[in-house]
């Protein structure tokens, strides 16, 4: 066949085919009503995506622009203050007190967790001063978050440097030394320089803070905390009503490798300061050999609810002078629990230390639950007492109770087993 028959050919089947046949639906089907269709649906699926997007963070930059979200605060303050936090007490009738929150910027998030927790089961009633403390400047937003939330005065603080940095005479090479021995240990936040400033800054300064110098007393709290019952009454003022020096909520071991040398340094000051120690003290807490050995036991300090003339005594700063120019802080990892807790022991009387049993609390990894049911419903907890750590294998809370012979609620012996990968006792 030649060319021009075989295009005749062709283009003669070609004019075989109706107009009908060639734009009919079948047609279409047959050649590209698929790709047509998937063609228009991207179109119509991609544009509407792209343009959405743009909008969506434009949307997102301006209302989370510090500017706009001053304004809208500054809308809803009106609103804020008059519906928020009604019913509140008597200014005559509070203590001398704050709440207070040593905290970095990037845990914004998990402070605005902790202090709705604590705005809503009791400072939405009291309005207590909230005291922020960071050793760099808090950010704007930090402040702007925070402020709206908390029903007293908000305050913000800068740690003086003098307070959060090496003391001249350390040894580096030997600190470098010590803390890469506890990393290789794989001991909790023993490679930190930062923990370290923490918990010195927490044994020995915060309440030394300009901020600070307006108030008695303080009720630590820590981001990501949860308060899991209603605080139906004044723990600031009971404390004062009951001559009460120290609460606690939970008592644990601390990882004996973070604080080797800490008893052997605490009793060569006691030996030193044998009037310090008064006769009526909780020793038997953290010592069950007539002080021989430290039996790791401490209130956990992530809750503190304190009167700061112990802190600021005389006793207890040069108790704390004396830990600090042994530099155990650095050279090893010791801690603002165990500190705390062997000073509030051996310094006051037993009968000044108080476990808060009718709070409900949380901080990762352990909870405290009420087990008394007319405590659980009265205060309306929300969580589950069968994981309430108070009276669990591994906290000392089981001693305290014993020690001030206090009763335990119906039921504590059902000890609830925690995993406690850390625990060494
Ligand atoms: N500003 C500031 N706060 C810190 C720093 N490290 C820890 N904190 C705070 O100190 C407290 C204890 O620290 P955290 O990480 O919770 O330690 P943990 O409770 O022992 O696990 C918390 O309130 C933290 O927000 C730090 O480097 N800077
Ligand atoms: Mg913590």
């Amino acid at each position: 066949m030649s060319f021009d028959e075989d295009f005749e050919n062709i283009y003669a089947k070609g004019r075989q085919r109706s107009w009908k046949d060639r734009f009919s639906f079948n047609s279409y089907r047959r050649k590209g009503f698929c790709s047509t269709l998937l063609f228009l649906g991207l179109i119509f699926l991609i544009v509407p995506l792209f343009i959405g997007t743009i909008y969506h963070f434009a949307i997102m930059k301006r209302s989370f622009d510090s500017a706009s979200l001053k304004s809208l605060y500054e809308q809803y303050q009106d609103k804020f203050e008059s519906f928020g936090y009604s019913g509140a007490v008597a200014e005559e009738t509070r203590a001398n007190a704050t709440i207070v929150s040593l905290v970095r910027n990037e845990e914004l998030w998990k402070m605005v967790d902790s202090i709705r927790d604590v705005e809503d089961r009791f400072n939405g009633k009291y309005h207590y001063d909230w005291v922020f403390l960071n050793e760099e400047e808090f950010t704007d937003e930090f402040k702007r978050v925070t402020a709206n939330l908390v029903s007293g005065e908000a305050k913000y603080g800068k740690i003086p440097r003098s307070e959060w940095s090496f003391p001249d005479d350390l040894d580096i090479p030997k600190y470098e030394q010590s803390k890469q021995k506890l990393v290789d240990d794989n001991v909790i936040y023993g490679g930190l320089d930062s923990y370290r400033h923490m918990c010195r800054y927490n044994s020995g300064f915060f309440y030394k803070h300009p901020l600070l110098q307006d108030y008695q007393w303080y009720w630590r709290v820590e981001p990501n905390i949860k308060i899991y019952c209603d605080v139906n009454y004044d723990p600031f003022t009971f404390m004062i009503e009951n001559n009460k020096t120290y609460g606690f909520v939970m008592a644990l071991k601390e990882f004996e490798a973070t604080i080797p040398t800490l008893w052997k340094t605490t009793k060569e000051f006691i030996q030193q300061h044998p009037e310090y120690v008064p006769e009526n003290n909780l020793q038997q807490f953290v010592s069950r050999d007539g002080l021989r050995t430290y039996n790791l036991c401490h209130f956990w300090s992530n809750f503190e609810i304190a009167n700061m003339d112990f802190f600021r005594s005389q006793t207890y700063e040069d108790y704390f002078q004396y830990l600090d120019s042994k530099k155990g802080f650095f050279y090893e990892r010791w801690g603002d629990a165990p500190v705390h807790s062997i000073a509030a022991s051996l310094f006051l009387e037993k009968d000044q230390i108080h476990l808060f049993n009718d709070f409900g609390y949380y901080h990762n990894p352990y909870g405290a639950c009420p087990m008394n049911q007319e405590i659980f419903i009265e205060n309306r907890c929300s969580c589950d007492y069968t994981k309430d750590f108070t009276f669990s294998l591994h906290s000392c809370a089981p001693l305290y109770y014993d020690i001030q012979k206090l009763e335990k609620p119906e039921g504590w012996r059902k000890k609830v087993r925690f995993p406690a990968p850390f625990m060494e006792n």
